[in-house]
């Protein structure tokens, strides 16, 4: 029998990382990249000392019931809205996430899909695809909203948010922000963006970008009521988390054309998409594909290997979220 300590990678990752990991730990991956049942994971987390997971593991009391030798959960992840962190540290668990290492790659990505639906890129191509470019005119093209000198408002103002505000400068962009809590001062001036109430935020943005974790009390933080307030000419970007936004009150407000267009990288229930959504020409989808560069996926398996690691050894890990729960 192995002496090594017995690890689990619940999802597949890069080989390389794997094969590292295996000069160190016994490994039970999962190369094959099934996604286990509760019941599963439950089973699975009972042999181990550690744990790789993503986003689609929800590790809570009942994953963790069995679990008796666990010393770390390590997301592949910046946000762990799958991380019931109570529960985890009530059962002496570490729990670690990936910031940093994702922040410009996800900003970027926020851009991408604030640019391709203010201007309509996804509809473009299938308006060509569909032979409509020889009916082209100076009115009859897709006519977009423009980035330029508009006000962008974002909802949830940490490092992503911020990332984007620092790119809408370069676009002449004004930025008004909500956030729990204001910036500090530096912070405000480094992005040039001003703090306003939700509601004005709502009210004056000409883009709205979501990019605040996701928790119960930020459970439909734009629904039929928020939507009501934003101006008919507006963008709605959600590259938070799905449940953020009431996809269906979402749906309803863009197929009466009560808000311009919607770009969406997240989903209530995802990878499911509303069906009422995918009936709509004016909304830009994306499979969560915001951290999914080649660099950052292998930096944020990295960054959570290199946390379990550190748990295992004894020391404190990188990016620990429940420093309670570490003795040193
Ligand atoms: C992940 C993400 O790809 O980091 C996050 O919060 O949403 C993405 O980067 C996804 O959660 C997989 O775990």
């Amino acid at each position: 029998a192995s002496k090594k300590p017995k690890i689990l990678v619940a999802r597949a990752i890069f080989p390389e990382a794997l094969a590292k990991l295996e000069e160190s730990y016994e490994v039970r991956s999962n190369q094959e990249d099934r996604i286990f049942t509760p019941e599963e994971l439950q089973k699975e987390l009972s042999s181990i000392v550690g744990a790789l997971v993503a986003g689609s593991e929800r590790i809570d009391a009942s994953a963790l019931a069995n679990a008796k030798d666990l010393k770390i959960v390590a997301n592949i992840s910046v946000g762990y809205n799958n991380f019931d962190v109570p529960a985890i540290s009530a059962a002496g668990v570490m729990a670690t996430n990936t910031p940093d290492v994702l922040t410009d790659t996800t900003a970027d990505f926020g851009f991408a899909l604030l640019m391709g639906t203010a201007r309509r890129i996804t509809e473009s191509e299938h308006w060509i695809r569909a032979g409509h470019w020889d009916k082209w005119s100076i009115v009859n093209n897709p006519l977009g909203m423009d980035l330029h000198h508009s006000t962008v408002g974002i909802i949830g103002m940490g490092r992503i948010g911020q990332g984007i505000a620092k790119r809408a400068l370069g676009f002449g962009m004004n930025v008004i922000y909500h956030n729990r809590s204001r910036l500090s001062e530096a912070d405000e001036k480094a992005c040039s963006a001003r703090y306003v109430s939700k509601e004005e935020l709502l009210r004056t943005a000409d883009h709205v970008v979501l990019v605040l974790p996701y928790s119960a009390e930020s459970h439909h933080t734009i629904g039929a009521k928020e939507i009501a307030l934003m101006k008919p000419t507006a963008t709605l970007i959600n590259i938070a988390r799905g449940g953020i936004v009431d996809d269906l009150a979402l749906a309803q407000a863009l197929k009466e054309k009560k808000i311009f267009a919607a770009g969406l990288d997240v989903f209530e229930g995802e990878p499911k998409v509303n069906p009422e959504l995918l009936k709509l020409s004016n909304v830009v989808l994306a499979p969560h594909i915001a951290s999914a560069t080649e660099k950052t996926r292998r930096a944020m398996v990295d960054l959570a290997i290199d946390n379990l690691r550190a748990a295992l050894d004894g020391k404190r890990p990188p990016s620990l979220i429940n420093a309670e729960v570490f003795k040193g």
